[in-house]
C-alpha cells in the first residue's frame, strides 16, 4: 500500500470535469469571434451532431442545451397520456421529465446485479393505461436491453431510455443508444463526455425529427409560422466547442478511467464493501464507481469520515425519487431493493485525471475505517 497522503488544504472530490488542453478550446471558439454566430444550430452544432452519430452509431441524434431537457422533451414529442413504467434509483431529472409532462411514473424495482430495472418485476406492474418504460443505465452500467425489448414489443410500450450515465456504453459491441426508440445522453460537466451543459436525445423514427427539434427552439418553423407549444433548450456554439474537442480525447479519457478502476477493484478485492462485478458483454464507460456497505449507519459514517479526510464522496442515488419531498403528495409505490440500495450506496471518487496513488490512499482509507469498525 502506498504511503501518499493529501497536501494540506487538497480536496478530493468525487469528480472533476475533463477539459482538453486550452489552446485547442480556444483555437476552436477563436471561429466564434469571425462569425460572430453563437448559438441557434450554428456550425460547430451541426458539427458536433455528426460526429456524435457517427461516435455513438446512431442515425439521428438532436442536441440539447442539458439532457434533462433532453429527455422532458422527447416525451413530450411522443404525445403520450398515461402511465410510464421507470426505477427511482436514479437522479431527480428522470422522474421529473415524466411528471412535467402530466404523465404517471410507476415505480419499478432494481436488481442488485447492476442496480438498474429488475425486468423480473416489470411485467406485472403493466396496466391497460401503461404507455412507456424508462429504465436508467446507471454508473455506466446498462439494463438488461434485450428483455426490455421483447416486454416492449409483446405490450406494445415505447422504450426511451436515460442513458446519462452511458456515453461510449456497447452492448455485444452495438451503442448503447440502438436498443429501444429514444435514448437521452448526458453532456453535463460531471460527465464522461462534456459540453459544459449539455446533452442529446438519440432516436430511431425519423418522423420524430422535426417535431423534436421544432420543440427545442419555441416550435418556430419560420419566422411567420409556431406550430408548437415548444421551449428553448437549444445548444449554443461554446457548447458544442467544447464538445468537438472533448470528443477528440474522449478514447484516452475512458481508458484512464478504466486504469483507476482497476486500482479500485485490485485494492478492494478483500474489503467488506460490495462491488459489482463487470457485466458480460458490456464495454463500460467508467462513469461512477459505487461500493455497498453493510448497513446505512456505516454508510453515513464512512461518508463523514472520508469527508474529514478531505475525501468527497456522494451518495448517488439517495434519496430514491419515490421517497422524496416534491412527490410526497403522489401516490408513488414501494422500491424495497432500491430503497435498501440507495441507503447503503457510496460512489467514491472517479475521474480521468485522478492521480492512482490518490486511488490507493482512498482505498486505504476505507480498508481504515472498516477495519476500526471491526475491531
Ligand atoms: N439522468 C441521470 C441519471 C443523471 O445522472 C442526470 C444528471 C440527468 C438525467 C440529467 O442530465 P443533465 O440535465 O444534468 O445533463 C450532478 C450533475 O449536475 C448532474 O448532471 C448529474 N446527473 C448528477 C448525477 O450529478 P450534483 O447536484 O451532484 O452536482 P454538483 O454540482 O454537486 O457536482 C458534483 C461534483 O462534480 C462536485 O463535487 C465537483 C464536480 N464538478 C461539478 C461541477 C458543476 C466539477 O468537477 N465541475 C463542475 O463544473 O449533480
Amino acid at each position: 500500500m502506498s504511503r501518499f497522503s493529501l497536501e494540506e488544504n487538497q480536496k478530493i472530490l468525487v469528480t472533476q470535469s475533463s477539459l482538453p488542453p486550452i489552446e485547442e478550446y480556444i483555437e476552436k471558439i477563436r471561429e466564434i469571434w469571425d462569425t460572430k454566430w453563437l448559438t441557434n444550430a450554428g456550425v460547430m452544432h451541426n458539427e458536433l451532431q455528426k460526429e456524435l452519430e457517427n461516435y455513438l452509431g446512431v442515425e439521428n441524434l438532436a442536441l440539447f442545451v442539458n439532457g434533462h431537457q433532453a429527455l422532458e422533451l422527447a416525451l413530450q414529442a411522443l404525445e403520450m397520456e398515461g402511465e410510464v413504467i421507470t426505477t427511482p434509483f436514479t437522479f431527480v431529472s428522470t422522474t421529473h421529465a415524466i411528471v412535467r409532462n402530466g404523465l404517471k411514473p410507476v415505480f419499478c424495482d432494481i436488481n442488485t446485479r447492476d442496480y438498474t430495472i429488475d425486468v423480473d418485476k416489470l411485467e406485472n406492474l403493466i396496466t391497460d393505461k401503461t404507455v412507456a418504460i424508462v429504465p436508467v443505465h446507471v454508473y455506466g452500467n446498462i439494463c438488461d436491453v434485450e428483455r426490455i425489448d421483447e416486454i416492449a414489443k409483446k405490450y406494445n410500450l415505447k422504450v426511451i431510455y436515460d442513458a446519462a450515465h452511458a456515453f461510449g456504453v456497447k452492448y455485444k459491441g452495438h451503442g448503447v443508444a440502438e436498443f429501444g426508440d429514444m435514448s437521452m445522453f448526458s453532456f453535463h460537466a460531471t460527465k464522461v463526455f462534456n459540453t459544459i451543459e449539455g446533452g442529446a436525445i438519440c432516436f430511431k423514427d425519423k418522423e420524430l425529427e422535426s417535431k423534436i427539434t421544432g420543440l427545442r427552439n419555441f416550435g418556430i418553423r419560420n419566422e411567420e409560422c409556431i406550430d408548437l407549444v415548444g421551449s428553448n433548450a437549444k445548444m449554443n456554439e461554446f457548447q458544442a466547442a467544447m464538445g468537438l474537442c472533448n470528443l477528440k480525447h474522449i478514447e484516452e479519457e475512458i481508458q484512464k478511467r478504466k486504469s483507476i478502476v482497476e486500482t479500485y477493484r485490485e485494492c478492494l478485492a478483500n474489503s467488506e464493501v460490495v462491488i459489482l462485478e463487470e457485466q458480460e458483454n458490456v464495454t463500460s464507460n467508467y462513469a461512477y464507481f459505487p461500493v455497498l456497505l453493510e448497513s446505512n449507519q456505516k454508510r453515513d459514517e464512512l461518508y463523514t469520515y472520508l469527508k474529514e479526510k478531505n475525501i468527497y464522496t456522494r451518495k448517488y442515488f439517495y434519496p430514491l425519487t419515490n421517497d422524496i419531498e416534491c412527490y410526497k403528495d403522489y401516490d408513488c409505490n414501494d422500491t424495497p431493493v432500491a430503497k435498501n440500495v440507495a441507503s447503503r450506496v457510496l460512489t467514491i471518487p472517479l475521474y480521468a485525471d485522478l492521480d492512482k496513488d490518490v486511488a490507493i490512499m482512498i482505498c486505504k482509507e476505507i480498508n481504515n475505517f472498516l477495519n476500526s469498525k471491526n475491531e
